[in-house]
């Protein structure tokens, strides 16, 4: 039976959408309760209508290149664009936030708050459209979200040291999936939970309670196309997992969509490898905004993310686009990977 059946049986409150979930369970928020209501309400509300725009992709004039190029030389799509303003213009609109620094922008935003006085307590690091290459056919991406308090005293204006904290101090993170469902999975460090979308009335419903990553798996998700450019740890580990042994060789899916395939593995177990490659020293994914934010759900789940030597949520970010090789999923797969690392390195 499926792991999505199996929550649905053990649910006793399995009729609970999101927003009551956030009410019964806004205690659990370190911080003042209605603030975190705010937040999520606030990015659950700005999912419904990037996911809007994304389910009707093929239909309108949407698809394809907005002509720009992003801070790290990508080409935007225009529904990176959309999902971009979307999330900022409805983050900004609530007396909650104090910044927001995104993957699309350059540098972070400054919000003052409607009556100027720069007391908002949060500031949200996003990546609005991850995995955007594959819109054009059709195939799932995401949005990531990480959520930290301010360091800086409230009523001054936000820095770049409000956004440049290690990940486990995060508050909370989550993702949005906009696959075959549309999902919410999000942490404020007492577990994970996974909403989908009833698109019908715009509600989303408690369909994974208490998401648990299992403690190993068998599926391996690399772009092995780069191979060639990888360093020996990750190659002598791609070779480990398809010798025959045991419960090897393991299976190979790589969607290209960094939440769709977390998100699998999350269900399914198995281990996820971005490395650095010769293109790309410090690896392609970014610290901030995808690697922070996945490693946190990831780990409330009872996974492990690594950069392949060290923990990912204690890592001091030195700059907002910073990139990271990232090894993340099964504890004990991303246990072993790190022994090729470590092998390979002496
Ligand atoms: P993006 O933020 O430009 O969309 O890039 C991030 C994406 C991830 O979702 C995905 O895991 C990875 O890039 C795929 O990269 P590649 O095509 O090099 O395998
Ligand atoms: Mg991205």
């Amino acid at each position: 039976m499926s792991q999505i059946h199996n929550n649905l049986l053990q649910m006793p409150q399995k009729n609970k959408t999101l927003g009551e979930f956030i009410i019964e369970n806004q205690g659990e928020f370190k911080y003042s309760s209605g603030e975190l209501s705010r937040l999520i309400n606030s990015i659950r509300l700005a999912a419904k209508v990037v996911n809007h725009e994304v389910n009707k992709a093929g239909l309108v004039d949407i698809l394809g290149a907005a002509g720009d190029v992003n801070v790290q030389g990508e080409d935007q799509q225009k529904l990176d664009v959309f999902a971009n303003e979307a999330f900022i213009k409805t983050l900004t609109n609530r007396e909650i936030v104090c910044g927001i620094a995104s993957e699309e922008e350059d540098d972070f935003i400054t919000i003052r708050g409607r009556n100027e006085k720069n007391d908002n307590k949060y500031v949200v690091l996003i990546d609005p459209l991850d995995g955007s290459s594959n819109i054009d056919v059709n195939v799932s991406v995401g949005t990531i979200f990480s959520i930290f308090r301010r360091v800086t005293p409230e009523g001054t204006p936000v820095t770049l040291e409000d956004f440049l904290q290690p990940g486990r101090n995060q508050v909370a993170a989550g993702y949005i999936i906009y696959g075959t469902s549309t999902m919410i999975v999000y942490t404020t460090g007492h577990g994970v939970n996974g909403f989908t979308l009833n698109p019908a009335i715009g509600t989303y419903y408690l369909s994974h309670p208490n998401m648990q990553f299992p403690e190993s798996g068998n599926i391996y998700s690399v772009n092995e196309g780069n191979y060639v450019h990888f360093p020996q740890g990750v190659k002598d580990y791609i070779k480990f997992c398809q010798a025959e042994e045991g419960e090897r060789p393991y299976t190979s899916r790589y969607i290209g969509s960094l939440v769709s395939d977390i998100h699998r593995n999350m269900i399914k177990g198995g281990i996820y490898i971005y490395p650095n490659t010769a293109k790309d020293p410090d690896g392609k994914l970014r610290l901030l905004y995808e690697c922070n934010p996945i490693a946190y759900i990831v780990e409330q789940a009872g996974g492990k993310a690594s950069n392949g030597f060290e923990r990912i949520m204690d890592i001091q970010p030195t700059k907002l686009h910073e990139r990271v090789p990232f090894f993340c999923g099964s504890k004990l797969m991303v246990e072993k990977a790190e022994t090729f690392m470590q092998a390979a390195k002496s």
